[in-house]
């Protein structure tokens, strides 16, 4: 028998709004539409869902505060985060938003209207002391209140939903329960006692020995329930981690777990977070759930000070046990032990016993680097996995992307330093010269700052995207501003490449002594208006990470140095 929902019924809206579904979305046409932001989404499916039962909408003002104050409901049903719908004051004009207005509630993704909300209370939150009661602490260091003070709009709505349809989603679809569809799956399975193990990371080996122990003390099977809507800024995308779980569950003995996929938005609110995880968990069926050593802790505070302690999760937990009905599994990360090779918990270590981690940190570096990651840490599946995701420098793309004076030499060595890496073959090589930009990118724009920027904006457009999927690019256009080829390298790193900045300080004397087309000569004659270093500035850049001159080294030399500087920070050769 799965577990008895939180408030003792499951609030599934969808099923229960069903036979109105049609009504409801024709009423919906004719409504007043809040378009939801990422995390209101998350939140929404679950209320929708029943994950977040006994809740049928947003909180009213006198839960909230009751949440606040008591982490509870206002009707004394546990509840220790509040969820709120923000608004701003345009909306509330525009919606005329006030008790008894219906308003529908769209999905950003699609634009599909997902559920009606009735308003019962327009209210203005006072986020300093929503912070410091939720979370512990007005600090902005913490990932939810700095959502709260710089995303979270100015007042908040409460009201009951009807519901229309749960957002579509398109990736792990088999993955994806609702609570009645796990509990159903659960009652398939005759599993009767299940273990949660909530997760918002890659698992290795020490996460599945964790697991099994806890459903061994307990007698249950194991529901990996990872969180796959909005984790800690940082965390390794949702992708990863599901391919990461998936290859992990054949290592459970004879079907012992199963993977369910869960769209919260985490808060990172340590101990509330941890009572707030373990009810949703008892919505979705389950009758254990492990809470482990600092649970959802979003790391340190402004004073460099942990904003929990590594127990606060376990003991509040605790203080709640007779009230949540779902016995919390207290849980500290397991060690490895070399000496017999096995994992066993870190408590129960023999003193002077050596034992091993590779922490979060060190494999991140090891990603980044190549540097191997020990099959004693993790199944080499799961490595495969994080390795495709972040592939060696070695096979990262990258942009190198020239500046100088126009006829500067900048051309010849990009068309050089092309095919210099096209020999290497490593990695497909696009070649953008200033005058190809010009003609396929950029034809209608002139040579006004904000015409130099929005050319450069569209070569670190295309520079990033091909970046993204390990290509390298080869620039060259003149780009005379700092800013600009700030903001291009700003892209270009975002999408996961590397950028090398290098300055053709070739004088411009030489520039003009050595063009034969007549272009300075016209440009100093006035022919041309605003031409570079003519009657038009160039920044010299300040962060460039080499500066060359065509006048003093000849062009194979200059492709040299730069293709030293490639190897020097791993991107091309093999280490
Ligand atoms: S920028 O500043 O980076 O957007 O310039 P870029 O795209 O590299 O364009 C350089 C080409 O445009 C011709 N041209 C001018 N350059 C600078 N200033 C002015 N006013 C100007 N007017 C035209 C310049 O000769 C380069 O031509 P190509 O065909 O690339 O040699």
């Amino acid at each position: 028998m799965a577990n008895t929902p939180h408030g003792g019924q499951l609030l599934d809206l969808v099923a229960r709004d069903a036979p109105r579904r049609a009504e409801l979305a024709s009423e919906a046409a004719t409504l007043y539409s809040i378009t939801l932001n990422e995390r209101q989404l998350c939140d929404i499916e679950l209320i929708l869902n029943g994950g977040f039962s006994p809740l049928t909408g947003f909180l009213n003002q006198q839960d909230y505060t009751s949440v606040l104050d008591n982490l509870r409901l206002a009707n004394g049903l546990l509840w220790p985060v509040p969820i709120t719908l923000d608004v701003n004051a345009a909306q509330v004009q525009a919606g005329n938003i006030k008790q008894g207005t219906r308003i529908a509630l769209r999905n950003p993704q699609d634009d599909n209207a997902i559920a009606i909300i009735t308003i019962q209370d327009v209210y203005t939150p006072d986020k300093h002391r929503e912070a410091a009661a939720v979370f512990g602490a007005d600090d902005i260091a913490h990932p939810a209140v700095h959502y709260l003070h710089t995303e979270t709009k100015e007042f908040y709505v409460g009201g009951s939903l009807d519901a229309i349809d749960l957002p579509t989603h398109f990736d792990y679809v088999e993955h994806r329960f609702t609570p009645s569809e796990l509990r159903a799956h659960f009652k398939k399975l005759n599993w009767t006692r299940v273990v949660a193990f909530q997760t918002r990371n890659p698992m290795h080996r020490a996460h599945r020995e964790l697991t099994v122990r806890a459903a061994r003390l307990r007698h249950c099977n194991v529901l990996i329930h990872p969180v796959v809507g909005m984790t800690k800024p940082g965390d390794i995308d949702h992708y990863t981690r599901v391919r990461v779980y998936k290859a992990i569950l054949p290592k459970y003995p004879q079907g012992m777990a199963a993977l369910s996929l869960l769209p919260l938005a985490m808060r990172m609110g340590g101990p509330r977070e941890a009572l707030w995880h373990a009810i949703i968990r008892k919505n979705f069926g389950c009758t254990h759930f492990i809470v482990g050593r600092d649970h959802a802790g979003p790391g340190k505070n402004s004073a460099g000070q942990d904003f929990y302690g590594p127990y606060d999760a376990q003991h509040l937990v605790a203080k709640y046990k007779d009230e949540l009905d779902i016995e919390v599994v207290p849980f500290q990360m397991v060690a490895y032990v070399p000496e017999t090779d096995e994992y066993i918990p870190a408590d129960e270590v023999p003193e002077g016993t050596k034992t091993l981690n590779i922490s979060g940190t060190e494999l991140r570096r090891r990603l980044k680097t190549g540097a191997s990651i020990p099959d004693w840490f993790t199944y080499p599946e799961v490595q495969t996995i994080l390795r495709q995701s972040h592939p060696a420098r070695s096979q990262q793309g990258f942009a190198v992307f020239f500046t100088g004076f126009w006829n500067s030499g900048a051309a010849q060595i990009a068309t050089a330093l092309q095919m210099s890496l096209n020999q290497g073959g490593q990695r497909p090589t696009t070649l953008l010269l200033g005058e190809t930009i010009r003609a396929e990118l950029s034809s209608e724009l002139g040579f006004s700052k904000k015409d130099r920027d929005v050319n450069i904006q569209r070569i670190a457009f295309v520079a990033a995207e091909i970046a993204k999927c390990g290509g390298a690019v080869v620039a060259a256009p003149i780009a005379p501003y700092d800013s600009a080829r700030n903001e291009a390298r700003k892209a270009v790193e975002k999408a996961g490449g590397g950028f090398f900045l290098v300055h053709v300080a070739t004088p411009l004397e030489d520039c003009i002594k050595r063009d034969r087309s007549g272009t300075y000569a016209r440009a100093q004659k006035g022919e041309i208006k605003g031409f570079t270093g003519i009657d038009d500035p160039y920044e010299v850049p300040s962060s460039a990470q080499l500066t060359v001159d065509a006048s003093k080294a000849p062009v194979s030399q200059i492709v040299h140095e730069i293709i030293l500087l490639l190897e020097k920070e791993g991107y091309i050769g093999e280490r």
